[in-house]
């Protein structure tokens, strides 16, 4: 590796780390720069003797890699992190003095780092599992942080919990799996006897948990946090991101499949929309309220295994986040980025929710064991972009040590500075908070079902059928038959049919009786349409994928009008051909194919297109993965356009006499065209 003034030479010549000028291969050196003669062989003595200690390259090549790793985090280890910017659209300066909201048009580098909770480092992307959403904002008065999901309540509401949580989650201790999965006994145990889960649960069952793409799906700050402005007033505030791109998931049996075939699913899908310009948006929307909300709302305002229904506080829009740059450096960037909630500024401001409170000392600790320093905020992901000034000094790897005697406050060298600032610096605001010491759970906390049954009833028929499904599949992996009547027994409080639906599927002999519950369900909470995904489709394809399935002497006119189609959606397309490599179109040009079938499945397209030649379509007939291709995206519910010459693979399909208003005949510009705008409904799911 180069040394970091050789790095800055070769980024000052224009050109990457590592990438050499004509005729200027540059020299590999020890880290210690001691340039390197042969790199292929170890010193040995005689040709086959022993190799001696002395071989100072091998010792320290070797010693390097051995320590290479560094923890994963305990959850949130499989990420993606990349870099873009917010933009603030309007000034906020009524309601906050943060920096960040006071001018309009405002620019804050940011990074962004999307995850899954209960899987290892390698893991697949698909697993039935929360989304962290984690943004660190470079403002010019500090790094905040907004740790969030893409589910806005969590499963716990006390952070002494969560340990437990996580335990009961992770692979089980004795075996070591299963990995990235909730569906074994020691989850649904836990969440069994602790039924403040039971909202959360239904979020991770529904489609929320498996998302198609990080870009497709909203963040939340989860908890209520507060803004305080310059004259010290202060409200609640919840954060919310928007996907400008709307909401989508995958279907379950897709996920499984995907896991297959593409591990890094999601990961790829934002690398290559950044890499191609197609930058992902968010809005950052905001719920602002006031402490005569707080004391009127149904439930408490601290519990984050709660909402507020946007139907009762709506969403403001104050700024939008750009994703736009894929990092230099996996482990630099992604690795080594050190997300903590109390990376707040001025102007925002914790509240007493138990869970974050606790949270606030969780993550600078981990930070310490996984980066191994106090010095972590050196690391450039983790540097501020504001200038810094302070006197903790020392301690592993201190890059930046200040020049001179002064290393404390107060002191009268110079101009006796740094020094603290009433005027600009953080103020907590001063509530008034009192009351015995004691170990318990406010009862404002208690109601553990009436939001989980609102969530439930905000669904369309097609998402309860897939929470019913979920639970289904999750429980059968569940060996012990209490642990899965004691969640039927959960889900008798939250909807009777629900309840049934599950148990019929667990073949359960006669309901349990309903759990007990410290209070009953509120069955007069409204459905709240915007906890469906469904009901709030993006009415566009833009951003979205086709798969087109060719072989040689392919339909060529049908493609350029697909081409030309998607260009204007803002979607794109790929080739998946029985072999690699090229193939040649129906007007003899030349065609590149981006997967092989076997290596491009119909479970990693948002719909297909089937351009077979009239002579080759036998090739895709005769091809098990071809003839799946179709099958699997018919039964997916996917939009599907053919040519004539598509007839044999439909039948070999099987789908010829099933063809419905989802099936697209393509024969000239306007059926393509006609063909994209169905696609924007993303699934058919009239087809059942
Ligand atoms: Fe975290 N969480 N968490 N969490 N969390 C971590 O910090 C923790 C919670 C979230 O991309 C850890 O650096 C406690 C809620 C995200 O680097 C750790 C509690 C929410 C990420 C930790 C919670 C989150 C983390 C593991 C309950 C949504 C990944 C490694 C009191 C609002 C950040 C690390 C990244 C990561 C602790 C609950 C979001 C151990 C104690 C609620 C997105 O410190």
């Amino acid at each position: 590796m180069s040394d970091e003034s050789d790095q800055k030479a070769a980024r000052g010549k224009g050109g990457e780390v590592h990438q050499q000028a004509a005729g200027e291969i540059k020299v590999l050196t020890t880290q210690q720069g001691s340039p390197i003669a042969d790199d292929q062989n170890s010193l040995k003595a005689g040709a086959r003797g022993p190799t001696l200690l002395e071989d100072h390259a091998l010792r320290e090549k070797l010693f390097h890699f051995d320590h290479e790793r560094i923890p994963e985090r305990v959850v949130h280890a499989r990420g993606f992190g990349v870099h873009g910017y917010f933009e603030t659209y309007d000034s906020l300066a009524d309601i906050t003095c943060a920096d960040i909201f006071q001018r309009k048009g405002e620019i804050t580098p940011a990074f962004v780092r999307f995850s899954t909770v209960v899987g290892s480092k390698g893991s697949p992307d698909l697993a039935r599992d929360v989304r962290g959403f984690a943004v660190k904002l470079y403002t010019e008065e500090g790094n905040w942080d907004i740790v969030g999901n893409n589910i806005p309540v969590f499963f716990i509401q006390d952070a002494i919990k969560f340990p437990d949580m996580v335990h009961s989650v992770k692979e089980e201790p004795d075996r070591g799996f299963p990995q990235a999965q909730s569906a074994h006994d020691n989850f649904w145990d836990f969440i069994s006897l602790t039924p403040e889960s039971m909202h959360m649960i239904m979020w991770v069952m529904s489609d929320r948990a498996i998302p198609r793409s990080f870009r497709f799906m909203e963040g939340f700050g989860v908890h209520s946090f507060r803004m305080v402005n310059k004259e010290g007033k202060a409200v609640f505030v919840k954060f919310h991101w928007k996907p400008k791109l709307g909401l989508q998931s995958v279907l379950w049996d897709e996920a499984v499949k995907v896991n297959g075939a593409d591990p890094d699913f999601h990961r790829r899908d934002l690398w290559n929309a950044i890499i191609e310009g197609d930058f992902p948006e968010w809005e950052l929307g905001l719920q602002i309220f006031d402490d005569e909300f707080a004391e009127q709302f149904e439930f408490d305002v601290l519990d984050a295994t709660k909402i507020i229904p946007e139907e009762q506080i709506p969403i403001r829009v104050v700024g939008r986040l750009v994703l736009n740059r894929v990092v230099d450096n996996f482990f630099a960037e992604t690795e080594q980025v050190a997300f903590c909630t109390q990376n707040i500024v001025r102007g925002i401001d914790h509240s007493e929710d138990p869970l974050l409170q606790g949270r606030n000392f969780s993550y600078l600790d981990t930070q310490l064991k996984r980066l191994g320093s106090p010095n972590f905020t050196h690391i450039p992901i983790n540097a501020p972009k504001c200038p810094v000034h302070h006197f903790q000094q020392d301690g592993h790897m201190a890059i930046y040590n200040p020049k001179g005697r002064v290393n404390y406050e107060p002191n009268s060298w110079g101009d006796g500075g740094p020094r603290e600032c009433p005027e600009k610096g953080f103020i907590s605001y001063p509530q008034e908070v009192g009351g015995e010491k004691q170990r318990v759970r406010s009862e404002s906390f208690a109601d553990h079902y009436s939001q989980a049954r609102q969530f439930y009833i905000s669904q369309t028929p097609i998402e309860q059928q897939h929470i019913a499904d979920a639970l289904a599949f999750e429980l059968s992996k569940v060996k012990t038959p209490r642990i899965r009547e004691r969640i039927v027994s959960h889900l008798l409080n939250i909807d009777q049919e629900l309840a049934s639906k599950v148990a019929e599927m667990l073949a359960i002999e006669g309901l349990p009786h309903p759990a007990e519950a410290a209070l009953p369900t509120r069955y007069d909470l409204p459905p709240s349409d915007k906890l469906s995904i469904l009901k709030n489709g993006p009415q566009s394809f833009k951003g979205r994928k086709i798969g087109v399935l060719m072989s040689e002497d392919g339909n060529a006119a049908v493609l350029k009008y697909l081409e030309a189609a998607l260009q204007e959606e803002g979607a794109i397309y790929e080739v998946i051909a029985p072999h690699a490599g090229e193939l040649k179109g129906s007007d003899g040009a030349i065609i590149k194919i981006d997967e092989k079938i076997d290596g491009g499945p119909s479970v990693l397209f948002d719909a297909i297109v089937i351009l077979p030649g009239a002579e080759t379509v036998n090739m895709l007939v005769s091809n098990y993965a071809a003839v799946r291709f179709v099958s699997d995206a018919f039964n997916h519910n996917k939009f599907i356009g053919y040519v004539d010459a598509a007839q044999p693979l439909l039948n070999k399909a099987n789908i010829e006499d099933m063809l419905d208003n989802g099936c697209h005949p393509l024969n000239d510009e306007a059926s393509v065209q006609a063909f994209i705008v169905k696609c924007r409904d993303l699934r058919y799911w009239k087809r059942g």
